[in-house]
């Protein structure tokens, strides 16, 4: 029998830490949605797309919805809603641990207006006991009727072959919309911007809130030159966290680069010398030309 090709987009939605980027990142195995402990690390959708020889699963990691506080959180709702609309399939991932809390509840509000077939994706069962998984699917199950139900570890990789068969079951026949060697559409631009983020949040713990941005300026190489010179700054709200991203005598900012630099040149598979910069610019997300000067158009 004749298998028919199959391919669709896939938008991973959930609270933040629930594993979206974690999940994303096992079925692309290449970092190029950002990890973090930290909540509402992705901020922009980010693409990570699985080829295999009977379909192209093009996967879309939302950023954490939540109910909009300023400008950005609007933007971002927005930005999801819409992405429920245009895809074939939505990913709904819940942490098991921490079950059913006023966060999932308003996303499948949002959900609730949409066609899109929703799976309910139980992420983190490697942190609870099987006979405490039950309780939590029917707590889900009796607020929302989702398609397929599928307990995963994102992070240990159980039943993860599972969920894309069943997630294959329910694509459309079409065709490679993307090359089978090419990962991720998001310019590289981005990925290196989130790198750098990635590395300023870890790096300052609590004490940098997520109002922090990084603003790529530019990505130069010049023929003959073996490096690729990236020039980036970090834009924080406030004069203080402008000091505490600097650090004593620099050190933080040197260690932010050196961290970022490494995985930049893994990303890019070139030497790379990366220029960092802090800028303060005050409450930047509420104005709109900051978040048009950072990417976040629609
Ligand atoms: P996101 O905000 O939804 O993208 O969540 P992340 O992918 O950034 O993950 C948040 C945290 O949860 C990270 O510390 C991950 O290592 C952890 N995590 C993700 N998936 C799993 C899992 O299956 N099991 C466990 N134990 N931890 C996980
Ligand atoms: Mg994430
Ligand atoms: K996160």
């Amino acid at each position: 029998m004749e298998n028919k090709h199959k391919s669709g987009f896939i938008s991973i939605v959930g609270r933040p830490n629930v594993g979206k980027s974690t999940f994303l990142n096992r079925v692309i195995g290449q970092k190029i949605a950002i990890m973090s402990d930290k909540p509402q690390t992705t901020r922009n959708k980010i693409q990570g797309v699985l080829t295999t020889n009977d379909s192209q699963m093009i996967f879309i990691d939302t950023p954490g919805i939540h109910k909009p506080k300023h400008k950005l959180g609007d933007f971002m709702i927005k930005m999801a809603t819409n992405t429920f609309r245009e895809v074939d399939l939505i990913l709904f991932m819940v942490n098991v641990d921490e079950g059913f809390g006023r966060g999932d509840e308003y996303i499948m509000e949002l959900l609730r207006g949409v066609k899109t077939p929703v799976f309910l994706v139980l992420n983190k069962i490697d942190t609870v006991h099987p006979d405490e998984l039950l309780p939590v699917i029917d707590q889900y199950r009796s607020k929302f009727e989702f398609t397929e139900t599928v307990p995963i570890s994102a992070l240990e990789g159980n039943n993860v072959e599972v969920l894309l068969d069943q997630i294959k079951g329910y694509l459309p026949e079409g065709p490679q919309y993307y090359p089978a060697d090419q990962v991720t559409d998001h310019p590289e631009r981005f990925i290196i911007s989130e790198l750098i983020r990635e590395k300023a949040l870890h790096m300052t713990r609590e004490e940098i809130p997520h109002s922090i941005a990084v603003s790529i300026e530019q990505i130069k190489k010049e023929k003959g030159r073996e490096v690729i010179d990236i020039m980036a700054t970090i834009v924080v709200e406030r004069d203080s966290q402008k000091g505490i991203v600097i650090g004593k005598r620099g050190a933080m900012l040197k260690e932010i680069g050196q961290r970022a630099r490494e995985d930049i040149e893994n990303l890019l598979g070139s030497k790379v010398y990366l220029e960092l910069w802090v800028k303060v610019q005050k409450d930047w997300r509420n104005k709109a030309n900051s978040l048009r000067d950072f990417g976040f158009n629609d």
